[in-house]
């Protein structure tokens, strides 16, 4: 079995992917329909000519438009459950979800539609695929402090149906530190913490997003690179790295795959991961980031079952359920 073959097959954990990227665009066609949504754009067809991507902001515009088809409980069940078939497709057995509720509340979804659709569909994955799964509400850095601290208050009653928190959206000009006390909060109330951090930008975001914030994992991170200081705290400390390479190749965080740090990462001993983000819009889901970067880099099989190993590592399961799973 040679590498790609091995990526294929071994069993493997996800931790970085927005729910709602993985709408695919036959779906947002069909949720249109249903809920008599009236679209910007005549066909699935013209809706995928505008996945061409120049930065995180070009994408996030069109990302944010595609969720506005999420109305009713069902609908969130629905996506959800899409993704869950193509995770078993990959033979992903443990899923960590972002979902972003200021995205729908904003638009008049009650709190509860979201978190009910999203939990039903974890639930019946584990049932009848086998995966287990937990859902971690992100804020949108673009909004205010103010409106995080909001969002946390509507989502309590829910308490039970999400293990953690994180920080998404545009990130260059919206530093962690301007969420410094939603996340000591979060941390009173005992949920976990992660934060995307050095995607478009720079090595002190992610220092404050371990120094500040007090994070457990970092989404992305793959500034590290630039600051020789951080790589070796990162390494000493097994800080878990949410690594996206399609995702890094579409918003043109990389020019090539080729150029991708992850293989510096793992030899450096960082505890990386491979992810989708967003997988509806940047043409792949896990096997799909598996492969194209296994090709590119040239990565061996030892680095792919210390990938997959990484994402049992970085991943909240119990110590216990660790050791059943990998
Ligand atoms: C995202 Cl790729 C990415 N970066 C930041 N926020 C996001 N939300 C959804 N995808
Ligand atoms: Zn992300």
């Amino acid at each position: 079995m040679n590498a790609i073959e091995l990526a294929r097959a071994i069993p493997k954990a996800e931790l970085h992917i927005h729910i709602e990227g993985s709408l695919e665009p036959e779906l947002i066609f069909e949720l249109a329909q249903r809920n008599g949504v009236v679209l910007a754009y005549p066909s699935v067809e013209a809706l995928r000519a505008a996945y061409a991507f120049t930065d995180l902001q070009s994408f996030l515009d069109i990302y944010y438009a595609g969720a506005s088809v999420l109305l009713q409980p069902q609908d969130f069940h629905d996506m959800a459950w899409a993704y869950f078939l193509r995770a078993k497709a990959d033979n992903v057995i443990h899923t960590e979800l972002f979902f972003d509720p200021q995205t729908h509340t904003a638009r008049g979804v009650p709190m509860a539609t979201v978190i009910e659709g999203l939990s039903g569909a974890c639930k019946r994955a584990e049932s009848e695929l086998g995966i287990s799964s937990a859902l971690i509400l992100c804020f949108l850095r673009h909004l205010s402090e103010e409106d995080a601290f909001a969002t946390l208050e509507a989502a309590l009653p829910y308490r039970g149906h999400f293990i953690g928190v994180g920080l998404d959206s545009s990130e260059v000009g919206h530093p962690p530190e301007k969420f410094e006390r939603v996340f000591a909060r979060c941390r009173e109330l005992g949920l976990k913490l992660v934060a995307h951090a050095g995607e478009e930008g720079p090595p002190d975001y992610m220092w404050q997003a371990i120094d500040l914030l007090k994070v457990q994992r970092i989404d992305h991170g793959v500034a590290a690179l630039q600051d020789p200081l951080l790589m070796a705290e990162l390494a000493h400390t097994r800080m878990p790295l949410t690594v996206c390479p399609l995702s890094n190749l579409k918003l043109c965080v990389v020019d090539d795959l080729r150029d991708h740090p992850l293989k510096k990462m793992l030899d450096a001993g960082l505890c990386a991961t491979v992810n989708s983000d967003d997988p509806a819009y940047f043409g792949g889901y896990m096997n799909a980031n598996f492969e194209q970067t296994v090709l590119a880099l040239d990565l061996s099989r030892e680095d792919v079952v210390q990938l997959a190993r990484n994402s049992f590592e970085a991943s909240f399961v119990s110590e216990q359920r660790r050791l059943e799973m990998f």
